[in-house]
């Protein structure tokens, strides 16, 4: 748990003002960001002076690049800043490894198919407080630090909340330094980035490392070979007992990319080490020998796909095949690592092996670790199989991130028959001896329930059910929030629950405030510098000591400051990207996430029609000036999500360019969401939109950002939201809408939408302008289908329930925000009381109730 904040105040020095200079923002707002994290002398840390990291930058430029500090462009500048870092990150490297070889350490392995790293530069420099000496021994150079670290391409390696999440526990498990690995996969695209085309999502490849990636370490002396396919043969040894032995029909190799992650201060380095899929050249030769050259180079181009690209959140049923095995060849390719690793020290004897392993799965998308690690210890290291299974649910435990029965993995029996016909006979068994052991005991003679959970759906097609693969082997599963861990065990495995009642357990999320506060905003770590001293980075809870302040004028004047500077800071990128102009003084009011019906986007979409049409009603109608600002990527096969997308771009242009509603409103889509642009959205809003209906989002993250970077959440009774405002107060956030068990109720009476549609005047016209051409001339019925979905096809998240209350909620958001003051103290409020959402305390909670971690100071000697 967080430990709880010191009562007693700190002074704040100087109260002095901030001024106003909008000129001066952009500029002071990114190079303070960092400067306050170099001045600690805490660390043992080497740290090079500003000369001796020029001539570090400089002989990188010259013998590693090749290049001169005359014709070198900003990426050759970026590469030898990332060298040079690089050469204070491995010597850390280095040292930790010693230290947990030494001390034969138990190590958390963290397997997720997504790390959404985004960029490393500026939070590597900062972590190694080395932020400012880097940045002046540039300026000596004539380069601009900013214009270097803008030239690194996004990690986006993970689709939103849940990879993104995995980076930040990277972070935390190097900050706080346990012996720790991420593993993952080498994806040769990240996510798509996406491009508005006439309004509409246009999704392009991602090619992150087009040009090299000068983090990455290839280790080829860790390289993998992984079997798929064939067939499995029973063979029987003299003494009457079966052995399987599998005959696959492919080897692909697994070759391993390792990322260095820096904690604060240089703490101690986890390695996140991703897997790149490649023939293997050594397997296909005779096929290469027969005469078959292009059957071999058919071969390799199919091996070389796994990696190839992250799949996009996704409902369609194409790529199952590629997904699957993408999945097995990453947890392969990592148990052999494991298994690796652990065999150095312990030369086959796996009487130890629990007590050093733990392995984390980060929703199900590992879930196959299981079979794989149960073949690897019955058929290669020669265990029988009660001893395996003892280990193998002594080792891992299980993540789950969301509720939506469409996002619970199942794959297909044929699939596993065809590519993991082993695993499939593995799995199999667990699952005879769960339904005829655990099953049948609790529930004698109960056909029914051993259909319900086994981990085989039968019907026209049987599927695999990861989750229940998942929850059988794990000695832990948890949710994300409290209430999602609440209903992940009354709602989603009510009757796992029953036979395991404290397998049960709860983490809520958390995020590095390093990268989502200290190098995003640095205007606002400042302050809290001054307010919590410089350690608030590793205790976010300190950061309540500037609670006492949240009433203080020239306190609020100064924090306030902080924020129309950011505010002014995305003015000029909105501007740059969107064309369109926005002001500063507005409410900036945000919502940047996954677009999905379930995070009710189009709810957001209708309150500005509203508006909108409140303005056109009265020509002489004063409100406080509000931006609307949506960042989303829709997943490239969910048409009503690429609908709204399209939407929200033609309803803004329409408002946007109206000149009789006196700027007063704009709506702007800022294309191609990433963590480098929230870095630059979130510490500029004012207002968080965390509108899902309640029951759905298992967590949200981004609403952890907002409210430590000083906004305000206009948010549901829904995931953490529910936290955070248990932190921060209800009366300094606006909650509205219905509650889980009235969203319950509600669909169990029979929700009709065309009630609301018909008893609102003003959601009716509302909807009805979706039917005109009005916001896409000459096209009528062009934005129909958002109708469409709320009215006939039943709104199944429930927009048209809410709307009314949202409404409300709104109009409460725009009251407060003509009171300077009571606005300031709230924003203030909500920021300081944050400390539980640290990604530290979420680790923490991890390591006592999960994982069971010692940590090490590293040695550096
Ligand atoms: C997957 C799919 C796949 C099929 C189509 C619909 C759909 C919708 C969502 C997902 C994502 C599931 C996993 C996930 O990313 N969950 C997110 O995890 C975050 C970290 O725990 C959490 O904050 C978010 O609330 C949760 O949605």
């Amino acid at each position: 748990m967080a430990s709880k904040h010191s009562k007693k105040s700190a002074p704040v020095q100087t109260v002095k003002t901030v001024a106003s200079q909008e000129t001066e923002v952009a500029k002071s707002a990114v190079t303070t960001a960092v400067d306050n994290c170099d001045c600690s002398n805490e660390s043992d840390l080497f740290k090079p002076t500003v000369e001796q990291f020029k001539q570090s930058i400089v002989n990188h430029l010259r013998r590693t690049i090749g290049t001169s500090e005359k014709k070198a462009s900003n990426l050759a500048w970026w590469q030898a800043v990332v060298y040079a870092v690089n050469e204070l990150v491995f010597e850390r490297l280095t040292q930790t490894q010693a230290t947990h070889a030494g001390n034969d350490t138990r190590a958390v392995n963290y397997l997720s198919a997504e790390f959404l790293m985004g960029r490393l530069t500026v939070n590597n420099l900062c972590n190694l407080e080395v932020y400012n000496t880097c940045k002046d021994a540039l300026a000596s150079l004539g380069v601009d630090i900013n214009a270097i670290c803008d030239e690194e391409p996004d990690m986006a390696l993970g689709n939103g909340g849940l990879g993104r999440l995995a980076a930040c526990y990277i972070d935390s498990l190097a900050t706080l330094k346990y012996p720790s690995i991420g593993y993952g996969l080498h994806y040769e695209n990240g996510l798509f980035r996406q491009e508005i085309r006439g309004g509409r999502q246009v999704e392009r490849p991602d090619s992150w490392r087009e040009y090299g990636c000068p983090w990455e370490v290839c280790r080829p002396e860790s390289v993998q070979e992984i079997p798929v396919g064939g067939y499995v043969e029973d063979q029987v040894a003299p003494d009457g007992t079966i052995h399987k032995v599998w005959h696959p029909d492919h080897i692909i190799k697994a070759v391993p990319w390792d990322i260095p992650v820096v904690g604060f201060r240089g703490s101690s380095v986890t390695v996140l080490r991703l897997w790149e899929s490649r023939a293997n050249e050594q397997f296909n030769w005779d096929v290469f020998n027969a005469g078959g050259y292009v059957d071999a180079q058919e071969e390799k181009a199919a091996s070389e796909t796994i990696s190839k690209v992250l799949y996009p959140n996704d409902s369609t049923e194409a790529g199952k095949m590629l997904r699957l095995t993408q999945q097995y060849f990453f947890c392969a390719a990592s148990l052999r690592d494991i298994l690796r690793r652990y065999n150095r020290a312990h030369h086959h004897d796996y009487s130890a092996f629990a007590s050093k392993i733990a392995i984390q799965l980060n929703d199900t998308h590992p879930a196959i670790a299981v079979a794989e690690l149960m073949r690897l210890l019955l058929d290669e290291e020669g265990l029988n199989w009660d001893s395996a299974w003892k280990i193998v649910t002594d080792v891992f435990a299980y993540t789950n991130h969301t509720l939506l029965p469409e996002a619970l993995e199942k794959w297909p029996v044929y699939l596993f028959e065809r590519l993991l016909p082993r695993h499939l006979e593995i799995i199999y068994e667990i699952n005879a001896r769960f339904l005829d052991g655990e099953v049948a005991r609790k529930w004698p003679n109960d056909n029914g329930m051993r259909a319900k959970l086994s981990i085989i759906e039968e019907g026209p097609c049987r599927m695999v059910r990861m989750a229940h693969l998942s929850v059988i082997a794990s000695r832990r599963v948890n949710g994300v929030a409290e209430i999602h861990s609440q209903l992940v065990r009354e709602q989603l495995f009510p009757e796992f629950a029953q036979i395991w009642p404290d397998r049960f357990c709860n983490v809520t999320n958390g995020v590095t405030p390093r990268r989502w506060l200290l190098a995003c905003n640095p205007g606002l770590a400042e302050l809290y510098n001054e307010v919590s001293g410089k350690d608030w980075p590793l205790h976010l809870d300190s950061c309540a000591k500037m609670r006492p302040f949240a009433d203080k004028p020239d306190f609020q004047k100064r924090f306030m400051d902080v924020k129309y500077k950011n505010k002014v800071a995305l003015a000029a990128e909105i501007k740059k990207l969107c064309g369109v102009e926005v002001d500063p003084h507005a409410i900036f009011d945000v919502q940047v996430k996954r677009l999905h019906e379930y995070k009710r986007q189009h709810l957001n979409l209708l309150y500005i029609l509203h508006l909108y049409r409140e303005l056109l009603s009265d020509p002489t109608k004063t409100i406080v000036p509000q931006v609307f600002i949506f960042g989303a990527k829709a997943a490239p096969a969910y048409t009503l999500a690429k609908d709204i997308i399209y939407a929200i771009n033609k309803i803004g242009e329409r408002i946007n360019n109206d000149h009789r509603i006196r700027n007063q409103l704009k709506v702007v889509f800022i294309p191609n969401y990433r963590v480098s642009l929230a870095e630059k959205i979130i510490p500029a809003a004012d207002v968080s939109e965390q509108i899902s209906t309640a029951g759905y989002e298992a967590s949200g993250t981004s609403n952890m950002k907002f409210a430590m970077n000083g906004a305000l959440t206009l948010g549901t009774m829904d995931g953490a939201n529910i936290e955070i405002v248990a932190e921060a107060g209800e009366e300094n956030n606006f909650i509205f809408g219905l509650s889980v068990q009235e969203v319950q109720d509600l669909k169990a009476k029979g929700y009709n939408p065309w009630d609301f549609y018909n008893s609102d005047a003003d959601l009716k016209a509302v909807l009805d302008w979706l039917d005109t051409d009005y916001f896409t001339p000459g096209q009528p019925g062009a934005l129909s289908s958002i109708k469409r979905s709320l009215l006939d096809h039943g709104d199944p998240f429930l927009v048209l329930a809410d709307f009314a209350s949202y409404r409300d909620a709104h109009k409460r958001v725009e009251e407060l925000y003509k009171d300077k003051e009571r606005w300031a103290r709230a924003a203030i409020i909500n920021s300081a009381s944050m400390g539980k959402f640290s990604s530290d305390r979420s680790i923490e909670d991890y390591v006592h109730n999960i994982w069971s971690l010692k940590s090490y100071d590293v040695n550096n000697k």
